[in-house]
């Protein structure tokens, strides 16, 4: 309860920000985008993650305000970077089920691309395989809404869920996401480069790109590659950074050696 009543106080107060992790195109080498990541500046606490707050934003409800919030946030850093030396950055922003269901997402969305003059192309979504089979007639109908106007749609963890890539081709996605237990040890257990190697070929002939999460490794993303899985993020390139450390770490090209 306590928790509830400080994260109603945060959104007032401002105590919400973003950190952004790269993501990396493993075919160029060059970085391909980033995840806004939900980070809270807590008085009294420091900077608190979201495991520790994020299952109480769901479970309140509050997800729909913050979450919307979120989107302002992601598309306003979006807008400055465009208009800075920065220049265009793709950002990838979690959406849970509940904003699907009880926020009006495409108007959130919508209005965030507007306020702040960001074309559709840079904003991407992801949700999770079970915030997709949650409320599935809904959750259809507003992201074909969103990928009409030209949003990406990314299926986060996948693999972890029951959907069967199959069933998952009647949702108009684009990319999906390798969750990080079948990359930790995808260099030394058989079965979990089986799967990594499946959702990768199976997701090409679907016409999806693939990207691996959790990379810490330089085996794990050789390994990736060849695997021609498309894009990796983790450690391994970057932790997930505050804004300013972002637009330096683009200004400087690096990319993966
Ligand atoms: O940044 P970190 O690795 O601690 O994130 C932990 C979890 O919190 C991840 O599963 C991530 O999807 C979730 N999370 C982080 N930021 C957001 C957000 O902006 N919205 C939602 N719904 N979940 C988030
Ligand atoms: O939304 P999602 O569940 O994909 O959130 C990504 C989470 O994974 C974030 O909490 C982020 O901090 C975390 N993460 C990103 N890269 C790595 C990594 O290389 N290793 C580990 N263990 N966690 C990572
Ligand atoms: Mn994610
Ligand atoms: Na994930």
């Amino acid at each position: 309860l306590d928790m509830e009543l400080a994260l109603r106080r945060a959104l007032d107060n401002n105590e919400l920000l973003l950190y952004y992790q790269p993501k990396v195109n493993l075919h160029s080498g060059e970085v391909a985008g980033a995840e806004a990541l939900l980070r809270w500046q807590r008085p009294g606490f420091g900077l608190v993650y979201p495991a520790e707050f994020v299952p109480v934003l769901e479970d309140t409800g509050l997800i729909v305000r913050v979450g919307a919030w979120i989107v302002d946030a992601a598309c306003r850093q979006i807008g400055a970077w465009l208009r800075s030396d920065v220049g265009p950055v793709r950002v990838a922003v979690n959406v849970a089920s509940r904003q699907f269901v009880e926020g009006d997402l495409e108007l959130t969305v919508r209005s965030a691309l507007l306020r702040h003059d960001v074309p559709a192309e840079l904003l991407e979504l992801e949700l999770t395989e079970t915030a997709l089979m949650s409320n599935t007639e809904r959750t259809i109908s507003v992201l074909s809404s969103l990928k009409a106007i030209g949003i990406k749609v990314a299926i986060d963890d996948f693999g972890t869920g029951y959907s069967s890539l199959a069933y998952l081709q009647r949702f108009p996605i684009d990319k999906l996401k390798i969750d990080i237990a079948f990359v930790r040890d995808i260099t030394t257990n058989p079965n979990d480069a089986a799967i990594a190697q499946a959702i990768i070929s199976m997701a090409h002939s679907l016409k999806l790109r693939v990207i691996a999460e959790g990379v810490e490794t330089r085996a794990q993303l050789e390994y990736l590659r060849r695997s021609r899985c498309d894009e990796i993020q983790g450690y391994y390139f970057s932790r997930p950074v505050a804004p300013a450390d972002l637009a330096e770490l683009l200004a400087s090209g690096r990319g993966l050696p």
